[in-house]
């Protein structure tokens, strides 16, 4: 069963089963084989059976957002179906994070990989450790581009990711050539 929940995301449906919903994360890196990194966070994610990808957008190489002072990103977007509750899928989004050798410095510095989450279902929450959706998903090329990809009608505060895609300065952030396949 795949629902889209508002409350409710990511408990057990009446007679214990997990509910499915879908998930959208966003991952960047700009230290080391980017793709590389991307890859292997994406493999890592999907691991241990309970997150799924149901769509990939293409790898895309941006400039530094935020901290300009730094090499260049290549950044994806995944729709994922998982059974996890939300704080499990950003567990596991940090784990992954940790076991590829994050070193968390500086706010919107270098890193090895990022994982975001982006949206869970209709989920809309506001934690010191969560929120989503991710609150600037709108001001953000990097994001939107692959976005676009895999969600184009997904609405982000009363526009389409197509939409705020279409409008957004798109200065330096351009896909490469084509979907990766996964590993293996
Ligand atoms: N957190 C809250 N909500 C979420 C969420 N929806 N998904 C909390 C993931 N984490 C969430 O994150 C800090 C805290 O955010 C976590 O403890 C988590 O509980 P972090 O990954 O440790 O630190 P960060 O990534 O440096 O901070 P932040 O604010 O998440 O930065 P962003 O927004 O991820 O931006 N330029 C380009 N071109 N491409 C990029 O990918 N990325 C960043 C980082 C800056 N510039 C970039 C890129
Ligand atoms: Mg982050």
């Amino acid at each position: 069963m795949v629902v889209q929940p508002g409350e409710g995301a990511g408990r057990r449906a009446a007679g214990g089963a997990a509910e499915t919903v879908e998930a959208i994360l966003g991952l960047g890196s700009n230290m080391g084989d980017k793709a590389v990194n991307l890859g292997q966070a994406i493999a890592l994610l999907t691991a241990p059976g309970d997150v799924a990808v149901a769509a990939r957008s293409r790898n895309w190489r941006t400039p530094p957002w935020g901290v300009t002072d730094q090499d260049w990103f290549l950044n994806a977007c995944v729709r994922v179906l998982t059974t996890l509750p939300p704080r499990a899928l950003l567990g596991r989004c940090q784990e992954v994070e940790t076991a590829m050798g994050r070193v968390r410095t500086l706010r919107w510095g270098p890193r090895i990989i990022d994982v975001d989450i982006l949206t869970f279902g209709r989920l809309r929450l506001a934690e010191p450790d969560l929120v989503v959706p991710h609150p600037r998903i709108a001001e953000r090329a990097f994001v939107l581009g692959p976005l676009a990809e895999i969600a184009p009608d997904l609405d982000i505060d009363g526009r389409t990711a197509a939409e705020r895609w279409a409008a957004i300065d798109r200065q330096g952030v351009y896909p490469l050539a084509s979907v990766p396949s996964p590993p293996g």
